[in-house]
Parts: structure tokens; sequence; C-alpha cells
């Protein structure tokens, strides 16, 4: 399958997250697009860069202050000290229901809360350089649809759908799979799905689309009773106005198997067949995995072949979107065998 990438993910180097208490290497590292990179071209999956600018369709679907705040928020960081050249900005305070939710502080790590939903999002130096080629190449992918091809995957990273309209959260900063979507909308496509197949809830990517009726958002997720992240993706989320009846979630427990995950995967089809899309978007998280350090489903690397063929099954031109996924070293392996197994 074609690939879409750019070099530029190892811009987004952090080097700790605040895990329990504790400093410890970030999970969404740059070691994991290395390892997929090496079973892509292991495999004979050709990559190529990025052709689209992402700009026009960011600017539909993010706050312009969100994203000039992100565009520049490593140079307001070092430019407050010097020594943060070797630190990495967190939020400490957000504005959380009796606050104000219509002021903009002077102060940068207050327009970092403002901007976040968690503080688990670690920012570097070229953060938006990579995010930035990760959204081109999840709209290239799109126009790589809208050219009549079948099926795209693209490497973006860092992921994107824990993003909304105006915050960054869960190692995400733009919406890749919704810029995607949005894309294939805007050049005439007039339904896409996106089916969210990462352990997490994409919280973001329901929120952008959650009064909408051309895109029909569903997602198979570790409930948010007990997973990240928490306050939303429960069954009773169905949209709002318009988009009433196109938002699905399906919030699995905790050590949920392949079998189980499956025949859920085999009830979101019947939804996607019943929508008579022009296209699926797939947020792609590999953090099912059984070996997630972070996740808790029993999702094994073979398995991963079945779900490219029931996804292929619903005949529809399809771009992947990398999303989750933390098990480094088998994630090369688990996202070819579902890219191998669509195609099949
Ligand atoms: N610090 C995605 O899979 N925090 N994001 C988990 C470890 C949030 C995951 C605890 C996990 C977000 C794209
Ligand atoms: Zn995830």
């Amino acid at each position: 399958m074609l690939c879409f990438l750019s070099d530029a993910y190892r811009d987004h180097n952090p080097q700790y997250e605040y895990f329990r208490g504790e400093k410890v290497p970030c999970f969404e590292s740059v070691e994991r697009l290395d390892n997929i990179v090496a079973a892509l071209q292991a495999r004979g999956h050709e990559c190529v860069l990025p052709q689209a600018d992402a700009s026009s369709v960011i600017a539909k679907i993010h706050d312009p202050a969100y994203v000039s705040f992100i565009t520049h928020a490593w140079q307001e960081w070092v430019a407050l000290d010097e020594k943060n050249h070797e630190l990495q900005p967190f939020p400490s305070v957000w504005p959380t229901r009796t606050l104000r939710d219509d002021i903009v502080p002077d102060n940068f790590i207050a327009k970092l809360g403002l901007y976040s939903m968690d503080n688990g999002t670690p920012l570097a130096a070229g953060t938006w350089r990579a995010a930035k080629s990760g959204a081109d190449a999840a709209v290239s992918a799109a126009n790589y649809l809208l050219a009549g091809h079948s099926s795209v995957f693209s490497a973006s990273r860092p992921p994107g759908h824990h993003a909304g309209r105006d915050f960054m959260g869960g190692y995400c900063f733009l919406n890749n799979a919704a810029l995607a979507a949005q894309a294939l909308l805007d050049q005439g496509m007039k339904k896409v799905v996106v089916l969210d197949i990462d352990y997490h809830h994409g919280n973001g990517t329901q929120s952008l689309f959650y009064d909408r009726d051309d895109v029909l958002f569903i997602s198979i997720h570790g409930d948010p009773k007990t997973e990240y992240p928490f306050y939303l993706g429960h069954a009773d989320e169905t949209g709002e106005g318009a988009g009433q009846g196109y938002n699905v979630n399906f919030p699995l427990p905790i050590g949920t198997t392949f079998a189980q995950w499956l025949s859920t995967l085999e009830k979101a089809s019947e939804q996607i067949r019943d929508f008579q899309a022009d296209a699926l978007v797939i947020s792609l998280g590999l953090d099912t995995f059984e070996d997630d350090p972070i996740s808790k489903f029993t999702i094994k690397s073979d398995d991963y072949f079945q779900v490219g063929q029931q996804l292929a099954s619903l005949n529809l031109p399809t771009a992947f979107i990398m999303e989750g996924g933390y098990a480094t070293e088998a994630l090369g392996t688990n996202v070819v065998n579902v890219l191998e197994g669509f195609e099949q």
C-alpha cells in the first residue's frame, strides 16, 4: 500500500512525560515511526513525500488562535528563559467549570492550559514541523483517494485523534483523520465515515463532527469509565442537531479479546454499510495489541490481518491514518499486517 511519509516526524522528539507522578521516557517516541517505516520497507511498500499543503484544511478544522499558539509555542517557551531549551513546558492550570473560558492570558503556561486537555502531551522544538508534516500526509492521502485509488496509508506522527478544534491532548496536536475527512468532503465527496480503532476514544474527532451529518464517526475503544480520555466516548453519545444518530461509540471492557473486538467491528461495519459513504478514514491505533504498555486489550500480531480483511469487506476507498500504539518493537509488524490484510 502506498504510504505518505515525511522525515519531519523526527523533529518531534520530547524526552520525558509524567506517569503516576514519575518522570518517564515518552511512550509516543520517534522510534515508533522508525519501526513502522522499517517494516513498510522490509515488506515492499513504497513511501513517498506528502504532496499537499494542509494549511487551508487546518484553518477549517482548527481554531486559528490555537494553530497560531502551537506554531510558535516552542519559541515562546524558550524566550522565557535560556535554560528552557533543555526542558519541556507542561500546563498546570486549566479553565475548568467555575472559571472563565473567554480569557486568553498573557502567561505562557496559562495559555498552554487553555489549549490543552491534559498535561500528558509534551511539546518539543520541532513539534509544529512534525505535526504539520503529518497533517500534510493525511491530506495527501485524501487527495490520493480522490484521484481514484482504493487505499492509502498516512504515516502521520505525532498522532491526532485526541486533538480538538482548539486543544491538544493525548500526544496529539492536529487531528489528521479529521483533516483527511474534511479534505475528501471539500473536494466533492458527500459522506465520509471516520472509524477509530485506536484503544483510546477519539474525543477530538468526535467533538469536531458531533453536530454534522456528512461525517459518521464510529469508535471502538477501552471503556472511558476506566480508560483515557475518561470524559468522552460513552455509549450514550449519539450526536446532536443535524448530527443526531451520526456518532456511535462502542466502549469495551479491560481484557477484551480479539473475538469480542472483531464482533464489535462487525456491528460497526453494518452501520457503515447503512450510511452509504463515499470513503472511509481509519484512525489506525495499534494500542489494542496485547503487549501495549498503556492499554488493556489482548489482540495478537496475526489478528491484525483479519482486521484489515474485515475493513476491506466494506468496499470503500480507504485512507489509514496512523494514531497510537506503544509496543514499539511489534508496532511495524502490526501496522503492516492490517494494511496487507486489507490488500489480500
Ligand atoms: N502517560 C494515543 O494513543 N496518557 N494517545 C496515558 C501515560 C494518555 C494516548 C498515560 C494516553 C493517550 C493517540
Ligand atoms: Zn491510543
